[in-house]
């Protein structure tokens, strides 16, 4: 068992500590600890009250989520909860940090809650594709009632402990620092005032409004049907709820752990617990030993204050650091300051910010002109003009003016990091940071490494990513680094399918059938069509060889219709509406683009446009990897879910290519890379080696 808990003492009041860094999940040694030690305290005489809490940085996270998957060993976590509900003596739970899942569970076995102010308590099993599973389905909504309850489970986020009290599920929130100190004073008062113990599952008041009221849960499942977005558990929470309200406490349980098991069994939660783990995996950059100290970074600085320069000082700002924005045209710079404050005001209009934060926000951008000024900033961000000729004249003006040890980091989408560092004579200094747009709602961050770009440069990005809020991996040089790059590809075959009868519509139905927020052509219109058209032309006024031949997207962009800033793209849109409509405009012009290349248009089954469209991007991705410009497959489906509206509860393109079946998916490119024109669908090397080994990406090693 170890000393994952201990039972300590008090003077009347028996403590239980769980110890198990770094957040206490509940894995077996700490469930099978906490029954010992409550055990323990209920046989001696001198312990009159119990309190339960967390050592180091927080209370409890929840059931460990590494044991998911795998047979359960006893003693189970509902059983402990219920034990903890069972004991003869009162028990209070000592919250700080966070109370998530299991944790918040436990506390709820408790007959009494109380935090530190800055404690947060949650049920956020959703967000795992699974339900509360050991009684929080049924105690929360006798805590909270119903309606607060489903909201709470279904929305998985954690709330405040002062929000906590107002609905009932902490009874205080208590000055301090110490959720010992709390605890055990709470605890003594109750002894004092003649504590009675006061078992959640008693509890039946907050139930009453439902029970009354049967509608109640039938617009409350409603509610969460339509916000679901193809997921399943949140209508399984509301089913646990129901069972709360029609039956007792035992048949609730009953039903509860029926729904658990049937979200523990789905291919949705295997997706969730796929990208929660990427996602914290992708921090460690393989090849850089954690012992390598990040630079310290106190100020930054932004180069240029276009959209993307302005998004990225916001989210320097967002993040209580000081940033230079500077624009060497005063006119720009005054627009872009503008824009930034507008953001903000849009925030606090919409009560999201309040007028002191915003000028507390504003007050940390400085702009400037002048490069001889920024020369102290720990960091600087280029965001000038996509164009290597430019980017080349920043960082040598930059390598001038900023002082040793600064990082020099570009936000380039598709330069050659090495190229622009070159200019410099400081490469080891100089990396990548590619933000997507808009900057500072976008989580997703692109940290770049060039060929020689040092290991604490790298560590310092990672480490800013977080504290800049997100969520980050770490990629090596080429073009469109690893998001773009893939995206490339499903939008090359979603051009193609157009080309060959399907309609943009029907591709993009396919898309967000699948579960991706929006298809491909409502993305370009919303991004901005002239964007890649402006890159293409490039291109091939480059002679580059790899140059996308002209297309019929390239003649929606000569008619100057560039997306929803210009009220029509692809689609056409109603006046201050986002939703894309059909247009008749464009249907002509992709008849007459298909006339001119005298193709007769077929009708496409949405599985061919599934195929090829994913398929294509998973096909690129094995590139990647092969190449070693993203460390694992799970580096990519990050970047996928957290850029590019993957849907999360499919993992990942990388997880989901997996659990399709590797072979399956080479056959299929094999059989369309045969038809005309398809020769680049050709299965990638790995994924094809991967195939016939009876493998997937996820059993190959870290590159
Ligand atoms: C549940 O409770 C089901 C029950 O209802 C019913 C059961 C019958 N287990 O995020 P961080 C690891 S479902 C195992 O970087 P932060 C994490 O992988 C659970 N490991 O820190 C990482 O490891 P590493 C419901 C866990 O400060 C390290 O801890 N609970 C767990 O940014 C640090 O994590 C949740 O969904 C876990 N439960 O954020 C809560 N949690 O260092 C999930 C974390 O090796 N957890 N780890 O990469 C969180 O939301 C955040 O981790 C937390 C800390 C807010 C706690």
């Amino acid at each position: 068992m170890g000393q994952a808990v201990r039972l300590e003492r008090e003077g009347e009041i028996g403590v239980i500590v769980v110890e198990n860094p770094p957040v206490n999940a509940l894995g077996q040694a700490v469930r099978q600890g906490l029954l010992a030690c409550l055990a323990q305290a209920e046989a001696d005489e001198a312990v009159r009250a119990l309190v339960i809490l967390g050592a180091g940085r927080t209370f409890m996270a929840g059931a460990d989520i590494r044991e998911f998957g795998k047979p359960p060993v006893p003693p189970f976590l509902p059983d402990v909860v219920d034990a903890i509900e069972e004991a003869r003596k009162p028990t209070v739970a000592a919250i700080h940090g966070t109370a998530l899942g299991g944790g918040l569970e436990i506390a709820m076995g408790c007959d009494y809650r109380v935090a530190l102010a800055g404690a947060k308590v949650g049920l956020p099993e959703v967000t795992l594709g699974l339900l509360p599973g050991a009684g929080g389905t049924q105690r929360l909504p006798r805590l909270a009632g119903v309606e607060a309850a489903i909201e709470i489970m279904t929305g998985g986020k954690p709330l405040p402990s002062a929000e906590a009290v107002r609905l009932g599920i902490v009874d205080e929130v208590a000055e301090g620092a110490d959720a010992r100190a709390i605890g055990v004073d709470f605890a003594r008062r109750l002894l004092r005032d003649g504590a009675v113990k006061r078992r959640t599952r008693d509890l039946s008041a907050p139930l009453d409004a439902a029970r009354a009221d049967p509608a109640l849960l039938a617009t409350a499942r409603e509610k969460v049907a339509g916000r679901s977005r193809g997921l399943v558990s949140p209508l399984l929470i509301v089913d646990a709820v129901e069972a709360a309200v029609r039956g007792d406490f035992a048949a609730g349980l009953k039903r509860e752990r029926e729904l658990f098991e049937q979200a523990m069994d789905s291919p949705q939660r295997r997706g969730l617990i796929h990208a929660f783990f990427s996602q914290r995996q992708a921090a460690r950059v393989p090849g850089l030993s954690p012992d390598v100290r990040p630079r310290p970074v106190a100020q930054a600085a932004v180069i240029g204050a276009g959209t993307m320069g302005t998004g990225i000082a916001m989210v320097f700002a967002n993040a209580g650091l000081p940033v230079f924005l500077l624009e060497t045209d005063e006119s720009a710079l005054g627009r872009g300051m503008e824009t930034i404050r507008r953001t903000y005001e849009g925030a606090v209009s919409k009560g999201r910010m309040k007028e002191a934060e915003l000028a507390r926000r504003m007050a940390l951008v400085r702009p400037t002109l002048d490069y001889a000024g920024i020369g102290e900033a720990d960091i600087v961000v280029e965001a000038v003009f996509e164009s290597m000729e430019v980017k080349r004249e920043v960082f040598a003006r930059l390598d001038a003016v900023m002082k040793p040890g600064a990082i020099l980091a570009t936000n380039t989408s598709t330069l050659d990091i090495d190229v622009i560092a070159a200019v410099t004579g400081r490469p080891q200094d100089v990396a990548g940071m590619h933000f997507f747009s808009p900057a500072h709602i976008m989580r997703l961050l692109e940290n770049v490494r060039g060929a020689r770009t040092a290991p604490d440069v790298q560590a310092t990005l990672m480490e800013l990513g977080k504290r800049l809020g997100k969520v980050s991996i770490m990629t090596g040089v080429c073009y469109g680094f690893v998001g773009n790059r893939m995206l490339h590809q499903r939008g090359r075959e979603a051009i193609d399918l157009v080309e060959e009868g399907a309609s943009p519509a029907e591709v993009d139905a396919v898309l967000t059938d699948f579960g991706f927020p929006m298809g491909q052509f409502a993305l370009w219109d919303l991004a901005g069509i002239d964007v890649g058209w402006r890159i293409r032309q490039e291109r091939r006024k480059s002679g580059d060889p790899d140059a996308p031949s002209p297309n019929w997207l390239d003649r929606v962009a000569e008619k100057g219709r560039f997306g929803q800033k210009t009220g029509a793209g692809v689609y056409a849109y109603e006046p201050g509406s986002r939703a894309p409509l059909p247009d008749p405009e464009v249907e002509a012009l992709i008849a007459a683009w298909r006339e001119e290349k005298g193709v007769t248009p077929r009708r496409i089954a949405p599985q061919e446009i599934l195929e090829r469209c994913l398929y294509a991007t998973v096909n690129e991705g094995a590139r990647i990897l092969e190449e070693g410009i993203a460390a694992r497959a799970g580096d990519i489906d990050v970047a996928w879910v957290n850029g590019y509206g993957f849907p999360a509860h499919k993992g990942g393109p990388m997880f989901w290519a997996d659990e399709t079946g590797l072979a399956a998916i080479v056959e299929a490119l094999g059989s369309y890379a045969r038809q005309p024109g398809r020769a680049h669908l050709e299965p990638a090397p790995l994924l094809a080696r991967l195939a016939r080994e009876g493998r997937g990406f996820k059993d190959l090693p870290e590159a």
